[in-house]
């Protein structure tokens, strides 16, 4: 197994958290930029698993996808599978309207690995935290309105959210599975 490995996706910003990320583990992450389709589905592994398919069927390499929701408790859980759809409409300003007085959120990732055709691993994880007033911050995506439990910050305000983040509990579950394969496996 080499530890070359590509992320798929059309969003720069997951895959420089990603890279750094897995840095953190001597793993070499490349960008594969493209459009996977997101098949409708309220879970997130099946989506993911999907796009996995769909990315290694394009490049015949190693590769990692990731789909993230946001779910909103006084929303039912809402946008979860459609944040892609939601960030791109309503937007930071339109969600907060939405949002009552339980302002309780979580953050998941699943991360969904292709090393050969058949075969797709899963890691996810979830952050919980809260849905702040107003947007705090200018870093991407959800990030000015997502305060992480024990945190008075938005990951926008936190410097070392790549430490604490979804993304960072998914892939360190990647890393060490990959690292223990590959050692029992040989280089
Ligand atoms: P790909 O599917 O092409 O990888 P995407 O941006 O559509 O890119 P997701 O479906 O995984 O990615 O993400 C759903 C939404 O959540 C999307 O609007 C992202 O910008 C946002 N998002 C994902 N991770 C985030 C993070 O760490 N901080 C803030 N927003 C995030």
């Amino acid at each position: 197994m080499s530890s070359r490995i590509y992320f798929a996706s059309s969003n720069r910003h997951k895959f420089e958290e990603a890279k750094s990320i897995l840095a953190g583990f001597g793993l070499d992450l490349k960008f594969y930029r493209c459009s996977l389709e997101e098949v409708q589905d309220e879970r997130l592994e099946k989506i993911a698993r999907h796009k996995a398919r769909e990315a290694y069927s394009m490049i015949s390499k190693p590769v990692i996808v990731e789909d993230v929701g946001l779910f909103i408790s006084s929303l039912k859980g809402f946008p979860g599978p459609y944040s892609s759809y939601v960030f791109d409409t309503l937007g930071n300003k339109g969600l907060l309207k939405l949002v009552s007085r339980d302002r309780t959120a979580r953050f998941r990732s699943v991360i969904a690995y292709c090393g050969a055709r058949d075969r797709v691993m899963l890691f996810s994880s979830n952050v919980r935290g809260r849905i702040a007033g107003r947007e705090k911050g200018s870093r991407w995506g959800y990030d000015p309105i997502f305060i992480p439990e024990g945190h008075s910050l938005t990951y926008s305000q936190i410097p070392d959210k790549n430490l604490i983040s979804h993304r960072y509990l998914a892939l360190r579950k990647f890393a060490n599975w990959y690292l223990h394969t590959r050692k029992s496996v040989g280089p």
